[in-house]
This record gives structure tokens, C-alpha cells and sequence, in this order.
């Protein structure tokens, strides 16, 4: 018999699939059960069907765990010892080295609710500057692109139904077959309708064997391939002057620059035989609706705004950005990718998408909260500039992790390791004990996302609501709860009221009323009935219905043109050379989320992907002597890892791929360059230089 069915969201990825959880008559496990929710249709990838199991896992944590010194070993304690010390510990270190003595680290898998408490507990409790979160390592070079050419930052700026609207669809640097499978229904769609499908990618992976046209580049020579496909569709005259006229500003200087990039050199950089860039560019010149998605592929590069700024040009070229079934979007990556980005736990951020170093928003929100504008600090470290200055003169000596495995994901992770090692006091919340768990001082056992409420903004910029299907364990409290224990011990109760989610939204609500990402229209109501609701969505009008689209009209720029951008193609931070021959790049397997704390815990994904691996070619393999499954040590400038080849031609013969889900010496962050985007700090997590030996040891 069935006790509750609850309307809810998969614990994962940013598509947040619409899912039931059932509760049945005696059974403690609760039991996923498809949803027709608008984005997934019923659909769900294996990840989500057994999300429940980990609810009920062994290795479960549901006591605080705490180490004496830093030798002993975790061992249980009581919430109250727990929380004393960390309050404690926090007064010393802000008495001796100032407030920015600590440090906090959030996760875009966190909901709007407890990211907007992050950044406020930050702000006001610990009055620290140094904030800042793992989106930084995923969507902030598409963000900062979205800001610069339109104005703002909504990953999709329209809804997942218009995808198979388009002609020709252009996936650059995206595995969403294997990332995110539900969402692969509207490429087939697009194909039905007789649409093509282009994938730019160094792999022929699932998605790009199914495309119409695969461009298989040299890894890092995105924007030398962008800007020859602009350079043909402007020869070509496949150009809509009018749109460019009237909606954008700055084509001019980008004419200059694209005419150096003439067919036969973009082969030369990209490795893309010319007469495949001619087709492309012919596909999406013809096109009456072409439409480009992009993803970490070419975002993760120390050249990743670059990257999206010159497939920006390419669509405002071709007049597509704001019309039906065309356009620009990113497919954001974590489960609240999007709302976390918007909400404060950037570190240049106030909640809604505001400058911290804008003067009226920071009135506004200081008013909120009930401190002086002066009181709000400024814009502290990036995520990695922050992981790198942890325990040195300047930097933090203490930093508490909400939603991030930053051992295993983290570029040169070893050196990371090393300095979160380093600090006096290192708070991790999570709710089993990940490797950065392992080497804290103090571990939270927190919430599960079936046992809290909370809303999350989907790729789209819709929000939705996750809603609790049962309390937490004994013993178990949510992030939210933490946070408002923390600062009441802190001595900031009167500021932080509450953690019940619904009314930490409506404050949330408030803060945002009027920014860019307006939420203040939005209800727990709203979003029940309307399977969500799409920002920006003002309260002005109660029965306003959000917005899907945007751009239709006018960019958010100030004289509402969206501008073009005059980029050169650059080399990657670390070319490969005579010592270390190989480009190596690094992503997803289907079977395993992120650092896998979750997914190498359940039994039906693990016994499928439960190993490390690297991709190579067949003709390297010969050239090394190397078979499948053999042992393999791939060496770069910061460090090695150990993992089983796997020999496949669907992979350039000058790449290989390593999966970053694995920990030890599987590690793929132990080999990984953390060069910087300039604008974005992104690092460059998809191309550095790499040499592989068989290895004597097994891994
Ligand atoms: N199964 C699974 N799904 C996930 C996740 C997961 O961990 N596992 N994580 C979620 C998150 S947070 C994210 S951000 C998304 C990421 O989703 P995707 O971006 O689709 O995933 P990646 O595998 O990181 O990278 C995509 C592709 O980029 C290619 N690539 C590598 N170097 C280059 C290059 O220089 N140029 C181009 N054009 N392509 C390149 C890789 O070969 C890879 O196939 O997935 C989300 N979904
Ligand atoms: N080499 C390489 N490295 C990469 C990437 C790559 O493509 N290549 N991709 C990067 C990208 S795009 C991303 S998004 C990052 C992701 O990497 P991480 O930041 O490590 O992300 P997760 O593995 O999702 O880590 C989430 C951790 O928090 C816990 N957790 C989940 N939900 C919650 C919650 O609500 N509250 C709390 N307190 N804990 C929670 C989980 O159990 C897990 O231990 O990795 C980046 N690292
Ligand atoms: S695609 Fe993403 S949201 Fe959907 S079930 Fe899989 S992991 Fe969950
Ligand atoms: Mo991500």
C-alpha cells in the first residue's frame, strides 16, 4: 500500500528531472517513480532511478566526527561539542589574524534557500570576504561571456521545447548523451524534423556519433575553429545584416579579426579538414533557425570565455540570439548550477545577481539584514586563487566546505590536498565521509536532498521546487539548520531567524526584487502550480508568469543591443612538447556523478564504472606497446595517476582522456593545469600536456 507519493526533482544534474518518491506500508526505503514533469517527460538516466539508494546507506554519517589534533583519528561527538569548538575556533583565528582569517567554500548543488544562507552567514556572520564555490570550476566562463555580450547570465535563455525547433543545432564541447540522457528526446526531435546536428568535440563520443556532422578538433583550438566558421559565413554573405544593424553594436572590429582566419590555417590550428568547416558553416549559414549549446568542453579552458564569446558572434552574426528555435545557451552543469550562480556564494555577489561592489545594492541588502553597508565586505579570492592561498600569511587558516569534494575535484589536486592539510581548521558537511571529509577537522552529517525542501533553477532558469519526502535520520541535521546554529553562536541570532525553507525563500524574494535575477514574484505556490516558474519573475504583478524567453525584444544591456566581441585565437596555457608529447582532456562517464562521493556508493553504477580509466588511439597504444586494460601511468608537469587503458578509436590519436570521478591514484586532478581564465578563473581543467608509460605496479 502506498503511504505518500511526493512531487519532486533528482538529486543531481541541472536538467533536475521531475521524479515521485513513494513511500510504501512497512518498507523504509522510499521508491523513485517516474514524474511527467514538462523538461524530462518520465524520463530518467540510471543516476536518477537510484538515487534513493544511498537515503538508507551504511556508510551513512549521522553523528558529528571530530579530531583532537591533527594526528588523531575522526571520532564521534555531539552536535553541541561540535559546534562549540568550530564557534570557538573561529573567534581565535578572526581575533589573531582578522575576520578574512576564514574562509567558506559552497556547491551549486546546494538549493537556492541554503546558498542565499551561505552567502549571508558569510557576510554578516563571519564578516569574511572569502567566499566562494565549485560553480567557479563549471559555469563561470559561459556566466561571465552571457553577461558581457547580452547583459546577463541565464544559461538557456529560453526553454528545452525550442531545441527541436531548430535547423541545425551545434553542440560545442557537450556530451550530453552521456551527461545528461533524458535531455537527449529533444535532439531526436530536432532530427525528426529533419534538422542537423554538429558536434565539435576531440572525442567521437555517443552524442557526437549521433550528428550529422562531427568537427573532432584539436583540444584547445575552439576559438580558431569559431571564429573560421565566422569567417566563411561572412564571405558567404550568409550574414543578416538587418539584425546586426539594429540589435548589436561592435561588428566592425570583429570583421577585422575574423578575415585572418581564412579555411586552410583554422585546419592547421583545429586539425578540422576544410571541407568539414565548410559544411558547417554552410549548415548554419542556410539555416532559417540555428541554435548553439555549449558545455564544459570549451568553457573549461584558461581561454573559456574567449571560447564562448566567439560562438556568441557566430549566432548574433547569423541574427539568431532572440529568435524562436535559434539562439545562445549553455547547458549549465550541476544540479543548481544556475540558482547557485546567482544567489551569493560568488564571491563578487550579492543575492539576484548583484555587484557586492554596487553601491545601492549593498544598501539595499544591508538594510535587509539588518547591518550597516559598511559592514558587508568586499569581493575576496576566486575558488582556486582561494584553495592556493589557504594557510599562507595572507590567506585563510580556516575554511568550512558546504557541498564540495574539492580533493577530488579540485585541478592539481595533490597541491590542493596539501594545503587544506595545512590549515588550523578544516569543516566539512556532507553526508558520507568523501575524501575532503577524510581530512577534516570536524565533519557535519547533513541532509540528504529527500529530507529537506528547497527550491533549485534549473539549465533553463526555471524554478523548481524539491519537496521532503521524509525527515532526516536521528541525529542528521540540514545545512540550513547548521548554518543558523552557527551564527546564533556566533552571536547574530536576531539576523538569521530561521531556517525553514519556505521563509528563507521569501526573504531571498526580497533581496532579489528589481536585480537582474528577479525571484521576488515567485511562491512555493506558484512553482507547484505551474511546473515551475522561469526568472526573471518580479512581484509588481502577482499573477506574473515568469519568463522562458528572453531576448525577444531587447538584450538587458542598457541600450538593449547585444555586443559583439573581437577575439584572436590563443594557444592553451600548456602545449604539449618533446617531454610531454600528448594533449590530455578530462570529463564524464554516465555511471558517475562529479567527485562520486554519491555515485561510487551505489552498487548498480559501480559495478559497471567502478574503475578509472584512459582513453588513447589505437596507433598510440601500438606505439607504446600498450593493450587494453593494461596498466597505464600518465605523467604530466603536476603529478601522476595510474589507470587501465582503454584502447578505442573514437578518440584523436593525439589526446587522451581521463574520466575525473575517481579517487587516489586514479585521480585525474593529480594531473590537471589550474591555469586561470583571466576574466572567468575558470581553470583549464579540458587541455594540458601529458606523456603515458605502462606502469610496473598495478594502479
Ligand atoms: N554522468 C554525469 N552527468 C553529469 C555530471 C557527471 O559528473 N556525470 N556532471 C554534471 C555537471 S556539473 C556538468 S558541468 C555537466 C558537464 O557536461 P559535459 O560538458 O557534457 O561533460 P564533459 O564530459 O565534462 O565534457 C564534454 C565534452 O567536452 C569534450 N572536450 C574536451 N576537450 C575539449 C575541447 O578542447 N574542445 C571541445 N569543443 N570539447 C572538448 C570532451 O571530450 C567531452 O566529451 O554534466 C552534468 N551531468
Ligand atoms: N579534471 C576535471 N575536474 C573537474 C571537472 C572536469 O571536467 N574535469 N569538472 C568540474 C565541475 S564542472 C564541477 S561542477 C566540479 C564538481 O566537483 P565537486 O565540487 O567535488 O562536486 P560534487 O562531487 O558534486 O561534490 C559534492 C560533495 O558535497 C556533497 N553534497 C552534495 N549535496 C550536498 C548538500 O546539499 N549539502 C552538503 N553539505 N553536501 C552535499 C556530496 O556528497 C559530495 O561529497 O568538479 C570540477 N572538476
Ligand atoms: S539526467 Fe540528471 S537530473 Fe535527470 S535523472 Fe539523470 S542525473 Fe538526474
Ligand atoms: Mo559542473
Amino acid at each position: 500500500m502506498i503511504k505518500s507519493a511526493t512531487q519532486t526533482h533528482c538529486p543531481y544534474c541541472a536538467l533536475q528531472c521531475g521524479m515521485q518518491l513513494i513511500k510504501r506500508e512497512g518498507l523504509l526505503d522510499l521508491e523513485v517513480a517516474p514524474r511527467n514533469f514538462p523538461t524530462n517527460k518520465g524520463g530518467l538516466c540510471q543516476k536518477g532511478w537510484s538515487a534513493t539508494e544511498l537515503l538508507t546507506h551504511p556508510e551513512r554519517l549521522t553523528t558529528p566526527l571530530m579530531r583532537d589534533t591533527k594526528d588523531a583519528p575522526l571520532r564521534p561527538v555531539s552536535w553541541d561539542e561540535a559546534l562549540t569548538r568550530i564557534t570557538q575556533e573561529i573567534q581565535q583565528l578572526q581575533q589573531a589574524h582578522g575576520k578574512d582569517a576564514i574562509g567558506v567554500f559552497g556547491g551549486g548543488g546546494l538549493t537556492n534557500e541554503k546558498v542565499y544562507l551561505l552567502g549571508k552567514f558569510a557576510r554578516v556572520a563571519l564578516g569574511t570576504r572569502q567566499i566562494d564555490y565549485n560553480g567557479r570550476f563549471c559555469m563561470s566562463s559561459a556566466a561571465a561571456a552571457g553577461n558581457r555580450a547580452f547583459g546577463i547570465d541565464r544559461g538557456m535563455p529560453f526553454p528545452l521545447e525550442d531545441i527541436p525547433k531548430a535547423d541545425t543545432l551545434f553542440l560545442i564541447g557537450a556530451n550530453p548523451a552521456e551527461t545528461m540522457p533524458p535531455l537527449m528526446q529533444y535532439f531526436d526531435a530536432q532530427r525528426q524534423r529533419g534538422g542537423a546536428l554538429i558536434v565539435a568535440d576531440p572525442r567521437r563520443t555517443p552524442t557526437a556519433q549521433s550528428a550529422t556532422l562531427h568537427l573532432q578538433l584539436t583540444p584547445g583550438t575552439d576559438t580558431a575553429l569559431l571564429l573560421g566558421l565566422l569567417h566563411l559565413i561572412l564571405a558567404e554573405g550568409w550574414a543578416d545584416l538587418d539584425y546586426i544593424a539594429t540589435r548589436t553594436t561592435g561588428v566592425a572590429e570583429v570583421q577585422r579579426t575574423v578575415a585572418a582566419y581564412w579555411p586552410e590555417r583554422v585546419e592547421r590550428i583545429t586539425g578540422v579538414p576544410t571541407c568539414r568547416l565548410q559544411e558547417a558553416a554552410r549548415l548554419l549559414g542556410v539555416a532559417s533557425t540555428a541554435m548553439t549549446l555549449m558545455a564544459r568542453g570549451a568553457e573549461q579552458q584558461s581561454k573559456g570565455v574567449d571560447n564562448a564569446l566567439a560562438s556568441i558572434n557566430l549566432m548574433l552574426a547569423l541574427g539568431q540570439v532572440g529568435k524562436l528555435g535559434g539562439g545562445w545557451g549553455t547547458i549549465t552543469g550541476q544540479g543548481n548550477g544556475q540558482g547557485g550562480r546567482e544567489h551569493g556564494q560568488k564571491t563578487d555577489q550579492l543575492p539576484g545577481y548583484q555587484p557586492l561592489t554596487n553601491p545601492q545594492a549593498r544598501e539595499r541588502i544591508a538594510a535587509l539584514w539588518g547591518v550597516t553597508p559598511e559592514s558587508l565586505p568586499q569581493p575576496g579570492l576566486s575558488a582556486y586563487e582561494l584553495l592556493d592561498a589557504l594557510g599562507t600569511e595572507t590567506g585563510p587558516k580556516a575554511l568550512l566546505v558546504f557541498g564540495s569534494n574539492l580533493v577530488i575535484s579540485a585541478p592539481r589536486a595533490a597541491h590542493i590536498e596539501a594545503k587544506l592539510k595545512s590549515l588550523d581548521l578544516l569543516v566539512v558537511a556532507d553526508f558520507f565521509l568523501s575524501e575532503t571529509a577524510q581530512i577534516a577537522d570536524i565533519v557535519l552529517p547533513v541532509a540528504q536532498w529527500a529530507e529537506e525542501t528547497g527550491t533549485m533553477t534549473n539549465l533553463e532558469g526555471r524554478v523548481l521546487l524539491r519537496q521532503r519526502a521524509q525527515l532526516p535520520p536521528e541525529g542528521v541535521k540540514t545545512d540550513a539548520e547548521v548554518l543558523i546554529a552557527l551564527a546564533e553562536r556566533l552571536g547574530h541570532a536576531e539576523r538569521f531567524p530561521t531556517s525553514e525553507p519556505e521563509a528563507v525563500f521569501t526573504e531571498l524574494g526580497q533581496a532579489t526584487s528589481g536585480a537582474p535575477a528577479d525571484y521576488s514574484g515567485i511562491t512555493y505556490e506558484k512553482i507547484r502550480a505551474q511546473d515551475g516558474v522561469f526568472w526573471p519573475c518580479p512581484s509588481d504583478d502577482p499573477k506574473h508568469p515568469g519568463t522562458p524567453r528572453l531576448f525577444t525584444g531587447n538584450f538587458a544591456h542598457a541600450d538593449g543591443r547585444a555586443r559583439f566581441h573581437a577575439i584572436a585565437h590563443s594557444a592553451s596555457a600548456e602545449e604539449p612538447d618533446d617531454a610531454f608529447p600528448l594533449y590530455l582532456t578530462t570529463g564524464r562517464v554516465m555511471q558517475q556523478y562529479q567527485s562520486g562521493t554519491q555515485t561510487r556508493r551505489v552498487a548498480s553504477l559501480n559495478t559497471t564504472a567502478g574503475e578509472g580509466f584512459v582513453e588513447l588511439h589505437p596507433t598510440l597504444a601500438r606505439q607504446f606497446g600498450i593493450v587494453n586494460g593494461q596498466s597505464i601511468k600518465v605523467i604530466t608537469r603536476r603529478g601522476e595517476a595510474t589507470v587501465p587503458a582503454r584502447v578505442t578509436a573514437t578518440i584523436r590519436p593525439d589526446t587522451i582522456f581521463l574520466p575525473f570521478h575517481y579517487a587516489g591514484r586514479q585521480r585525474a586532478n593529480l594531473l590537471t593545469n589550474p591555469a586561470l581564465d583571466p576574466t572567468s578563473k575558470m581553470p583549464e581543467f579540458k587541455v594540458c600536456a601529458a606523456r603515458i608509460e605502462p606502469a610496473l605496479i598495478k594502479n
